[in-house]
């Protein structure tokens, strides 16, 4: 079975592969996101490092002067997916949205460098100032004492987690223009975001298009501006790693330190003791999301906690068969089908495993690849799953499933190596 299943992985990243990226999954995702891009070239690693080069490479042709690399790349207008391009107005070489993902790009050209020494440091010598740049952008505009903000749910990667409950029931999404959804015609309206969010979401898309995506204009009149676990943990991260892989070419290093140090201390924030765990922090409002996500486990990820999330990982690990669920299960707004309120993603299980490795925790570390594994090898390359019994849910031959089975999840193929974080 899982021999059958490392073929199909590479039948599934081959069927998405557009040539010079790939999408996420035909029809309800058709365009280039970023993060997914990242995994898409994890997985081509496994049996093409030219092309998965040529995936990352792709992504950052996309990067805007002011060093944002999008979220979404609309390089053909596919009417299958809403908001598309005119909604965003993106002000990039590529049509764009106007927001970025979680950075985890440079951890991963690091991890591609270790698998391709000799033709990799072209690659990477070119690719440096692109993420430097990028990762400058992220202090500048969405740092607030070292911790990393979004702007826009979509920016974290975890679209209706209930972090984002508290700060929307502030917005009221006046003048967004009528709209219709193409989500609900692939997926079960149960598995998806609820209109409610959804009226939100463009009403901060239509914020930031009128203002042409002046970060400054943003920064000062959004409603909506919270820290976050995933965008803070996975900056610091690939900060360590930008670090690494400038040193060895003999590239400036200063600044790169400064920022994490910065990050580092301001990680703190995140930290709500009224729960023990790391979680959102509103900046508007001064309050904590209270929720623990999938996303508050990628403080080993990032190098940081110590053991404070241990105790939270084994009563989660206890209490739901398939880890990590994306809510916490004794949280109240948990839905096990529904997205980012409950499920379990791959991608993030695959992060907070390499992370719990490097922190000395292998024994978890495999047991949660383990029951990724498991997930994976029975019910197939679904883009979420529910935590309880892995019914597959949301799009299916899913590029960043099929990715991190073949990379990290899979019994049978060679896992990904990446230098420790240091
Ligand atoms: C909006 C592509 C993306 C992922 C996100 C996931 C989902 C988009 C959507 O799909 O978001 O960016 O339209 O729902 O939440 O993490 O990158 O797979």
């Amino acid at each position: 079975m899982t021999q059958m299943r490392d073929s199909e992985a590479r039948v599934i990243l081959d069927t998405n592969d557009k040539g010079s990226y790939t999408v996420p999954t035909a029809g309800l995702y058709p365009y280039q996101w970023n993060w997914d891009s990242v995994f898409a070239a994890v997985g081509f690693s496994e049996y093409d490092l030219a092309r998965a080069w040529l995936e990352l490479e792709t992504l950052f042709s996309g990067q805007w002067d002011n060093g944002m690399v999008p979220h979404i790349l609309f390089h053909q207008v596919d009417p299958s997916y809403f908001p598309g391009p005119d909604v965003w107005g993106g002000i990039g070489p590529i049509p764009s949205s106007g927001i970025s993902q979680p950075p985890i790009a440079a951890t991963f050209v690091r991890c591609l460098w270790a698998q391709d020494r000799a033709a990799g440091e072209a690659k990477v010598r070119a690719l440096l100032p692109r993420l430097r740049d990028w990762h400058r952008w992220f202090i500048t505009w969405r740092g607030e004492g070292g911790a990393i903000c979004v702007t826009h749910p979509w920016e974290s990667g975890r679209d209706n987690a209930p972090d984002w409950d508290a700060p929307f029931a502030a917005i009221n999404p006046v003048g967004v223009e009528d709209y219709r959804r193409r989500d609900i015609t692939f997926v079960d309206e149960d598995e998806r975001p609820r209109h409610y969010d959804y009226d939100r979401y463009l009403y901060l898309v239509k914020l930031g298009r009128e203002s042409h995506w002046d970060e400054a204009h943003i920064k000062e009149v959004s409603p909506f501006r919270v820290a976050d676990p995933t965008m803070t943990f996975t900056l610091l991260r690939a900060n360590r790693d930008l670090l690494a892989m400038s040193r060895e070419l003999g590239e400036p290093t200063d600044e790169i330190e400064g920022w994490i140090a910065e990050i580092e201390a301001g990680a703190e924030q995140l930290w709500n003791p009224e729960i023990d765990a790391y979680d959102c922090l509103d900046i508007r409002t001064g309050q904590h999301s209270g929720s623990i996500s999938n996303a508050s486990f990628l403080s080993w990820y990032a190098g940081l906690g110590g053991d404070r999330m241990l105790p939270h990982l084994d009563r989660i690990f206890a209490a739901t068969r398939y880890a990590l669920p994306s809510t916490d299960p004794d949280h109240p707004a948990y839905e096990p089908r529904r997205y980012w309120r409950g499920p379990v993603w791959a991608i993030m299980n695959m992060l907070v495993g390499m992370g719990l490795e490097e922190a000395g925790h292998s024994d978890r570390a495999e047991e949660l690849r383990r029951r990724t594994g498991e997930m994976i090898s029975g019910n197939g390359f679904a883009e979420y799953f529910d935590p309880r019994d892995g019914t597959p849910a949301g799009g299916r031959n899913f590029t960043w499933t099929a990715a991190v089975w073949l990379a990290w999840a899979s019994p049978t193929t060679e896992r990904i190596t990446c230098p420790a974080s240091s």
